[in-house]
């Protein structure tokens, strides 16, 4: 299993300082049979904020900790608040990819516990914010888009700026780290391209340490 994303791309592109971008690092085929036993485990499901809003895509989890938002606030748990399980394991597969992304950009010990997992339709957006609840900031989230393109918004220190725009496309990973870890960002998808799997569907792993 060594081998099964170390022969792609090994050339990230520094996107801005200490964003990586590995364009074709995977592709939906190489993970569908884990992402369908995981969601087959932990349907996806659509969270409510603290200000009792729906959120905008539906989520999932896999691994030891999994993200929710509810009333009370945002929070990693062990357990699927829906079956009240533990979330499904995180499958070997996914480990393995995040922690050869990391290496190539330079964090060599990086061993997530936690994959949230979101899910597009066409249309559906993440608005712009910043990934905090980590407790560990010196770690950096992986991301795996899959499925329809996306337009990846990045804005910086402040939700204000104009972001600087980036499509992502199936099996392209970002690696966010040191300066870059508390930077807004966002996800539009209106103007996706279909996947020929997937259709208009997208789906994105986020790999973290909690
Ligand atoms: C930049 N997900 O789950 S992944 C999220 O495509 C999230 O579903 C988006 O933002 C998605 O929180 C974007 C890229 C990403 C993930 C984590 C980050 C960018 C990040 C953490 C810090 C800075
Ligand atoms: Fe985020």
């Amino acid at each position: 299993m060594s081998d099964l994303f170390s022969d792609l791309n090994n050339d990230p592109l520094e996107l801005i300082q200490d964003v990586y971008l590995l364009r074709g690092f995977t592709d939906y085929h190489k993970l569908s049979t884990d992402i369908e036993s995981v969601i087959k485990q932990a349907p996806f499901r659509f969270m409510y904020t603290p200000g009792g809003k729906r959120l905008n895509i539906s989520m999932s989890n896999c691994g030891d900790l999994g993200w929710i938002s509810e009333t009370s606030g945002y929070h990693y748990v062990k357990h699927d608040p829906t079956s009240h399980r533990p979330w499904p394991g995180m499958p070997a597969k996914f480990r393995l990819l995040a922690k050869q992304a990391a290496a190539i950009t330079g964090f060599n010990n990086f061993s997530p516990n936690a994959c949230l997992i979101n899910h597009y339709q066409q249309g559906q957006q993440l608005a712009a914010h910043q990934d905090k609840n980590e407790p560990d900031l010196t770690q950096p989230i992986v991301s795996v888009s899959l499925g329809m393109s996306a337009r990846f918004q990045i804005y910086g220190d402040t939700r204000h700026n104009k972001p600087q725009e980036i499509e992502l496309y199936d099996g392209d990973v970002l690696i966010w780290g040191r300066s870059a870890r508390l930077i807004y960002h966002g996800v539009k998808t209106n103007c996706a391209i279909p996947h020929p799997e997937l259709g208009l569907h997208r789906i994105n792993l986020t790999f973290r340490k909690v």
